[in-house]
């Protein structure tokens, strides 16, 4: 049985804290840390380990160990933790390439996101905006969720409109849309430039620039401003949220939506699922979707 380890490193003069996870057998955490450290050019101290047992009736064991780091290179190490991007981590942790997973990223410079960054495709260095694949979390959610961001890191999610906002207004940033059928067939769409403004913008579109062979569904979203099911931001006498179950930049509705309804399979003809009109114009749901953005640093 894995027992769950959390470990803290205490630093010297600055009051710098990292928790690692570790999904070990406890008993052999410390023998690794430390073999660990032995790799590092810092120079380090055990303190102490304590043992704690939350219950009678849990068998998790969490087991805190104390370490003080001194050295040279540790303001480098901690670059890591301020990113705003995975461009950054990218560019200031080079090794960091081909290793997709998820990442804390810091989009404010403040508040710390969980995010999926996509470190292999066309170079790496994407940070994932947007991911569909399984069904398993409702995307027909309000203004304020979109706003703030919903789903997992390793799994289906929005990021959320006000961090896509900062991430893309401070710096320029280019989009890449993958897409896979149920068929199995894969395309993309990607595009040089893109930027969404902020709440009082209702969050509009900019986009442009496109390449690809999933064909351009989105450059006509150009300068359209956000709805949700509780938002009518569109250009229609009724909602295109609501007509097609979903939150997107809707005009006299759209040729795209990908926050529609996740479809279990390719065979309902629908205008309320995961929809890319030029890589299949009979509006079938996509099985993949995902949007990501990279900045240009
Ligand atoms: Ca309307």
């Amino acid at each position: 049985m894995g027992s769950f380890g959390i470990l803290f490193f205490i630093f010297g003069l600055v009051d710098y804290f990292v928790t690692g996870i570790a999904v070990e057998p406890h008993s052999k955490i410390k023998g690794n840390v430390e073999s660990l450290l032995e790799l590092t050019p810092w120079n380090w101290k055990h303190l102490n380990t304590s043992l704690k047992i939350d219950s009678p009736v849990t068998v998790d064991v969490a087991l805190t160990s104390h370490y003080r780091l001194t050295g040279k290179h540790l303001n480098e190490f901690f670059k890591l933790q301020t990113q705003t991007d995975c461009a950054s981590i990218l560019k200031a942790i080079p090794n960091t390439k081909g290793r997709d997973g998820v990442y804390t990223i810091y989009p404010d410079m403040k508040t710390r996101k969980l995010v999926y960054c996509d470190m292999t495709t066309d170079g790496g260095g994407w940070t994932v905006i947007l991911n569909r694949m399984d069904g398993s979390v409702d995307f027909y959610r309000s203004w304020q969720t979109y706003k703030e961001g919903f789903g997992k890191a390793d799994g289906e999610y929005w990021l959320g409109n006000e961090d896509i906002h900062l991430l893309t207004t401070r710096t320029k940033n280019e989009l890449r849309i993958d897409l896979q059928k149920f068929s199995g067939e894969k395309a993309y769409a990607k595009y040089s430039n893109f930027s969404i403004g902020s709440e009082s913008e209702k969050y509009k579109i900019l986009v442009g620039g496109y390449s690809g062979n999933a064909g351009d569904s989105l450059s006509a979203n150009n300068g359209l401003k956000f709805s949700t099911k509780d938002q009518d931001n569109d250009s229609m006498v009724k909602s295109c949220a609501v007509v097609h179950e979903g939150a997107w930049w809707f005009g006299a509705c759209s040729r795209s939506n990908l926050n529609g309804l996740y479809q279990k399979s390719a065979l309902k003809w629908t205008w309320k699922g995961i929809v890319w009109y030029h890589f299949d114009k009979g509006g079938v749901s996509m099985k993949n979707a995902r949007m990501m953005i990279r900045s240009k640093i």
